[in-house]
């Protein structure tokens, strides 16, 4: 049976940010059986050798897939999607375009939306650096915006794993909400990844399930 290890305590302010959802929600809209493997973080269960082991940087998610063990969110999605056969087109050049956009939601988007947000938290709000990652975290995002005017999904014209990854970069805690407003093709984007039926179920359940820590 498929093993992903996610949290089983998660505090208020983290209660839907955690990357676990990232690979829940792709297992739902795909279908594929699997089994939770809660860690307990403040308990320091991601710093046991044996979790270690699986990764060494400590972090959820991970899966053990009857031995082949992924980290990585993005990496993660692109071997469920090669397994279950769905989120990815077969064709090479269709693949290409999910790699693409995956690889643009973690680094071209993911990397200055959440190095601005470390850098506020750290105390650098104000700062000269925190203004500098603002005006490049709002240029990408101006850029998304034009791609996305007349598209329904990032990469292909259906739905797949990069959806997933972008939805829930654009949506997490660690982006600055306020980033977002003047974008309307990006805002009308993530609702509609969000507005799916998988995505809620699988919401549900991670807030069902997770304790506050
Ligand atoms: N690049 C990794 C980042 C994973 C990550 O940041 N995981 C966070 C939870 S969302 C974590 O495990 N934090 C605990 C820690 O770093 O100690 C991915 O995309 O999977």
């Amino acid at each position: 049976m498929l093993k992903i290890y996610g949290f089983a305590r998660v505090n208020r302010v983290a209660r839907g940010n955690t990357r676990d959802l990232r690979v829940l929600w792709a297992l739902e809209e795909m279908g594929l059986p699997h089994e939770i493997v809660g860690m307990d973080h403040p308990n320091h269960d991601l710093d046991s050798p044996s979790y270690r082991a699986l990764n060494p940087f400590g972090q959820i998610p991970a899966i053990d897939d009857d031995g082949v063990v992924v980290t990585e969110s993005g990496a993660i999605l692109l071997y469920l999607a090669r397994k279950s056969g769905k989120l990815l087109p077969r064709d090479l050049a269709g693949e290409a375009q999910v790699l693409r956009w995956t690889v643009a939601a973690l680094n071209t988007i993911e990397m200055p939306v959440l190095s601005l947000w470390f850098v506020n938290l750290s105390g650098g709000k104000g700062t000269r650096p925190s203004e500098a990652l603002r005006t490049w975290a709002d240029m990408r995002l101006k850029q998304l915006d034009g791609w996305l005017a007349d598209r329904q999904f990032i990469a292909t014209d259906d739905f797949t794993v990069a959806d997933i990854l972008m939805t829930h970069v654009l949506d997490s805690g660690s982006t600055d909400q306020a980033l977002l407003e003047p974008y309307a093709n990006v805002l009308a984007y993530r609702a509609r990844c969000t507005g799916r039926p998988a995505w809620k179920k699988t919401l549900d359940a991670y807030c069902e399930r997770v304790e506050a820590a």
